[in-house]
């Protein structure tokens, strides 16, 4: 049966076509879809010569369903992006969950620790970061996103529930993030994985409402972030977004309601 998904495209730092993909990353540009891109490139800037972090990308589309189709629910029982198949171990692997899929390829490929650590200590720290995102600023961001840009109807009482709490998260990374030792980073005193994790979601904070201006600490991580060269390359896979006005924030807003099926 052929597929019915869009075809695998190249990104920019592995457009060879002597280079075969061997990871496949199914994705859309939201903030859990950025995140195994953002590595990847950190990955391949940090070993330039692995051809196994050599991948392809598959830019689904959610106006079209297709993360509700069989296909895909074959790789993601979950039906929600994104998702990675890795054929670089024997019989393949499917990798699903967006920290999952970090920590896959932190363990498969970051042979030298660069964006994570051996210490059990520092490991713990960094699971422990990265399931505060993954239970707290993902979901409680994601419905702050719900009520504030996507809802039919205008809920103050959930706007202000999931926008406060999104916050409250924020001034945890705040305070983690100010401390001397921490170097401006969440685990360790180096950029890794665990910043990795939560940066996207952030660095989104204006979709959700949200100021970031009385989180300096956490302004100046996302700066410091954002300037690498191989975040930058990461959040234009598959498409980069871009600074948009109001009105098109509106706009687009608008269309993910309809998408989403909850449209006016
Ligand atoms: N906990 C999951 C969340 C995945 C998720 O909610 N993905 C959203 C985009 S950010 C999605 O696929 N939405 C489409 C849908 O719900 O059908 C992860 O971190 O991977």
């Amino acid at each position: 049966m052929s597929s019915t998904l869009p075809s695998p495209q190249r990104p920019e730092s592995f457009s060879s076509p002597d280079l075969a993909p061997k990871l496949h990353l199914y994705t859309v540009g939201t903030p859990n879809g950025y995140k195994p891109s953002i590595l990847l490139e950190e990955l391949h800037a940090a070993y330039p010569d692995s051809k196994e972090l050599v991948y392809d990308f598959i830019p689904l589309s959610f106006s079209e369903k297709d993360q509700k189709k069989p296909e895909f629910l074959a790789i993601n029982p979950n039906g929600r992006i994104p998702a990675l198949v890795d054929e670089n171990v024997g019989g393949g692997h499917n990798i699903w969950e967006s920290a999952s899929i970090l920590l896959w390829l932190i363990e498969q490929y970051d042979k030298d620790h660069k964006f994570s650590f051996t210490d059990a200590k520092l490991r713990a720290d960094t699971l422990s970061w990265i399931f505060f995102a993954h239970g707290g600023v993902g979901p409680m961001q994601g419905q702050a996103n719900h009520f504030y840009r996507y809802a039919p109807e205008q809920i103050p009482y959930g706007i202000k529930r999931y926008q406060e709490e999104t916050l409250r998260l924020y001034s945890v990374l705040e305070d983690q993030l100010k401390k001397p030792e921490s170097k401006g980073f969440l685990v360790g005193g180096k950029y890794s994985v665990a910043d990795i994790n939560v940066f996207p979601w952030v660095r989104g904070h204006a979709w959700a409402g949200l100021d970031i201006e009385p989180y300096p600490h956490v302004a100046k991580w996302l700066e410091t972030i954002e300037a690498r060269p191989a975040v930058y390359k990461g959040l234009g896979v598959p498409t980069r977004g871009k600074k948009l006005s109001k009105e098109e924030e509106d706009k687009k807003a608008e269309e993910s309601r309809k998408n989403f099926g909850f449209g006016k």
